[in-house]
């Protein structure tokens, strides 16, 4: 396949090249793709150099794929260009996601929904992926009918910049800013941009993602998201309502036999799910399974996952591994 991936120069972007190529994706020509700043920059793929090309050129080469991360400015331009070509795009931004005409995919979920017409395909957000994740097999068995979520989310979800920020801050060096206050020893109720009804995007994005993804309307999603100093991985405080009973151990059951999650609960030993062990890892880890004592039929929940891999680039690729495997690209 000859893939193009835009963005390749970002932090989301890296981390695709890393788990295309970990993948084994079957790559024959590969384009990085970025802004007109990095044209010409040489990226190492699969332990071979690769020159950064523009977007321009990338659309004129009609890769079979292009799997982006550029933010969703470059997205809404460029990816109906990419489409019109025939090139299949996979989108990470959030410009796509809740439009009715486009999927909105985990894998694991709703791959299924996925045809030959899908031209612009579009990629959860991070926070959503692992609340999904661990929510999609307990809403098959017991059926959700309201779920809280507070998250507590890494510096590397909001890019370079925001990396940077945190790493000056601790080594008391004066420097750029990503956000409004210092995120070093702090927590900023504040993940991407405040709207009028007085949550930030991020916040609505978990109330509004998951429901399209599980393709059911009957239940809802109310969010905090938080930003923590944390290196990388998300983590999330979960509290969700049934409208069956369940039993501790058949939840763990069910969350144990579900594919891409991990169980580490046991607080005889202090196990339970860390950003620093979800490190580079693909699966979604799930602990401090705990009944609700104030109200029937609901669960509380720790869910933490890596948020570059399956929040963003392995997602995306499993996608791409989805399409290639079931002819459809
Ligand atoms: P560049 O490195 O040339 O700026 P991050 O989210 O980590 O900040 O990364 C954003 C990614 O999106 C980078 O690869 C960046 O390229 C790319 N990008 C940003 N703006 C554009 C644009 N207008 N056209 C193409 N790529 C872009
Ligand atoms: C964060 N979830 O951690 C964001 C990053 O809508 O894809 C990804 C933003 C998005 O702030």
């Amino acid at each position: 396949m000859r893939v193009a991936v835009v963005g390749a120069t970002g932090m989301v972007g890296e981390v695709m090249l890393k788990v295309l190529s970990e993948r084994k994706f079957p790559i024959t020509e590969l384009y990085p793709v970025a802004s007109e700043r990095s044209i010409g920059k040489e990226l190492q793929f699969a332990g071979k150099p690769y020159k950064v090309i523009g977007l321009s050129q990338a659309v004129s080469l009609k890769p079979d794929l292009a799997i982006f991360s550029a933010g969703g400015e470059t997205s809404l331009e460029w990816a109906p260009k990419f489409a019109e070509v025939g090139t299949t795009v996979i989108d990470n931004s959030s410009a796509w996601r809740m439009d009715p005409t486009k999927k909105l995919v985990v894998p694991e979920i709703n791959a299924h929904v996925l045809g030959r017409d899908d031209k612009i395909i579009a990629n959860p957000n991070c926070s959503t992926i692992q609340l999904v994740m661990a929510l999609a097999p307990l809403h098959d068995r017991y059926r959700m009918k309201r779920v809280v979520v507070s998250t507590y989310q890494s510096v590397s979800g909001t890019g370079v910049k925001a990396v940077k920020q945190l790493e000056n801050e601790i080594a008391g060096v004066q420097g750029e800013m990503a956000y409004p206050y210092p995120i070093n020893r702090n927590a900023l109720p504040h993940c991407d941009v405040f709207l009028e009804n007085g949550y930030t995007k991020e916040e609505m994005k978990l109330a509004n993602e998951p429901l399209k993804i599980l393709g059911d309307n009957s239940f809802s999603v109310t969010a905090t998201a938080v930003r923590i100093p944390t290196a990388g991985g998300h983590s999330e405080s979960v509290n969700v309502a049934f409208e069956n009973d369940f039993t501790l151990e058949e939840v763990r059951q069910l969350l144990h036999q579900t594919p891409g999650i991990v169980v580490q609960d046991n607080p005889e030993t202090n196990t339970y799910p860390m950003p620093i062990y979800a490190h580079e890892k693909d699966e979604v880890f799930v602990g401090r399974i705990r009944r609700d004592e104030t109200q029937p039929n609901t669960l509380n929940l720790w869910i933490v996952a890596d948020n570059l891999r399956k929040g963003a680039a392995t997602n995306a690729i499993q996608i791409a591994e989805y399409l290639k495997n079931n002819g459809l690209v």
